[in-house]
């Protein structure tokens, strides 16, 4: 058994996980997830399972466990009556891996989450970005075709995981009539990603959704966004383990919401009689700057000791205001944010202090070094 607990199919062994298409067959809906080890992968996972359905997430292999945001609701596919959720091995660059997985779970809804997601990392490595993030949706589109068309079983649903950065430079506030301006390979990889599921819905009669969600952000967001890079630097800094932060540019405005509200309304979009796309947002956008003032004062500190602005963080060209129009999703989804901005910021601070403690632990013990920067 793994340092994670994974003795599944997710390691290799296959013998350990007997393939869905031999167990018995359920009445329960199942549900096929990329990106599941991805923030919104675990929200989504979690939220599916209660709902009873079975899920079975694609992750891809890497030299470390790559399973720390899902290892909570893993258990054991040996214990076959409780492991509702199944991981395998693929990759979105890898078109017969996702092919031989449609074909094996026979999902009825298939969330494609997965994606190289860092905007500014898309600019250093723009061919893998469009590879995975736009080429990737249309491999999985066209696995899903193809699925349809040898099985028949023309029910299946898909969601595109889209991005307000789509919008780019467009003006505030910005709906599904709002037009595109990509500002980064990422953003234009999710254009071409938005238009090949309109294209797959319209010229095969997909049912297909895009989500476009705006900014979304919890206590497990990877920690080089900057939500997170700041509450775990604030964290950090209140128990005495750093004294710096090193950001790029405070005046870019952002609608920020909670992941597990978002991951709501990608599951309602497949729950419509007719498959359409629909932004996501809070409606409510705050600037880098008012994040930190509120991360920072709410422990008692003030931003401006701690912040250097470190130029290597500004992009090449950046996105300045989005501020979403969800009215839609509002309206016909019966959507709506549970969390708000201030809310948010202190569910991840105070996360990020039990975090920061347990981390002076291992520093006081030796096991650390406190200049380790996350
Ligand atoms: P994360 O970066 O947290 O997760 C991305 C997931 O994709 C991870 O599971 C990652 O695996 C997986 N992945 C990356 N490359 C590949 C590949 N080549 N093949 C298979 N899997 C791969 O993103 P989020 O959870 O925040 O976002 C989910 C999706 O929603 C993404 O598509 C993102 O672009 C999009 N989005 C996110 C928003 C947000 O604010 N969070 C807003 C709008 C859109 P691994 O764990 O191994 O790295
Ligand atoms: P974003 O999120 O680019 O909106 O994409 P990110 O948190 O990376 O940046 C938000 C804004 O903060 C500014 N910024 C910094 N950003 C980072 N990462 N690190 C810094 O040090 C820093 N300093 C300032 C950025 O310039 C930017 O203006 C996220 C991702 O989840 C995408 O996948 C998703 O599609 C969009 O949100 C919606």
């Amino acid at each position: 058994t793994s340092r994670s607990g994974f003795t599944s199919a997710a390691n290799g062994d296959e013998t350990a996980s007997p393939s869905p298409a031999l167990q018995p067959p359920t009445s329960r809906k199942v549900a096929l997830i990329t990106g599941i080890t991805g923030q919104d992968g675990s929200y989504l996972t979690e939220f599916l399972l209660i709902k009873g359905y079975e899920v079975h997430g694609l992750i891809r292999r890497s030299s470390n466990f790559n399973t720390q945001r899902i290892n909570h609701i893993y258990i054991d596919p040996h214990n076959a009556q409780k492991a509702k959720m199944k991981l395998h091995y693929a990759d979105l660059t890898d078109a017969s891996s996702l092919r031989r997985w449609l074909d094996t779970i026979n999902p009825d809804e298939v969330y494609n989450l997965a994606a190289q997601s860092h905007v500014a990392v898309s600019f250093e490595i723009p061919d893998y970005t469009a590879d995975v993030v736009a080429t990737g949706a249309l491999r999985l589109l066209e696995a899903v075709r193809s699925h349809i068309s040898a099985t028949g079983r023309s029910h299946i649903k898909y969601y595109q995981a889209g991005s307000s950065e789509m919008f780019g430079s467009t003006p505030p506030p910005q709906s599904e009539t709002s037009p595109f301006h990509p500002r980064s390979p990422y953003a234009a990889s999710k254009c071409a990603a938005h238009w090949y599921t309109v294209n797959y819905r319209e010229a095969y009669g997909i049912f297909a959704c895009n989500g476009i969600l705006f900014n979304h952000e919890s206590p497990r967001r990877g920690e080089n966004f900057v939500t997170r890079k700041i509450t775990r630097a604030v964290g950090r800094i209140k128990i005495g383990l750093q004294s710096k932060l090193f950001l790029g540019n405070l005046q870019a405005s952002r609608d920020w919401g909670f992941a597990g509200d978002y991951v709501e309304a990608m599951w309602m979009m497949l729950q419509q009689e007719k498959p359409d796309d629909y932004v996501v947002a809070t409606e409510e956008s705050h600037t880098v700057e008012e994040f930190l003032r509120v991360a920072f004062g709410y422990v008692g500190l003030d931003w401006r000791d701690h912040v250097v602005i470190d130029k290597r963080y500004f992009r090449p060209a950046e996105v300045d205001n989005l501020k979403g129009d969800s009215s839609k999703a509002r309206k016909v989804l019966g959507w709506k944010p549970k969390v708000g901005f201030g809310q948010l910021v202190k569910m991840m601070v105070d996360e990020d202090i039990e975090l920061a403690k347990r981390e002076k632990v291992l520093v006081d013990a030796g096991y650390m070094d406190a200049q380790q920067q996350p």
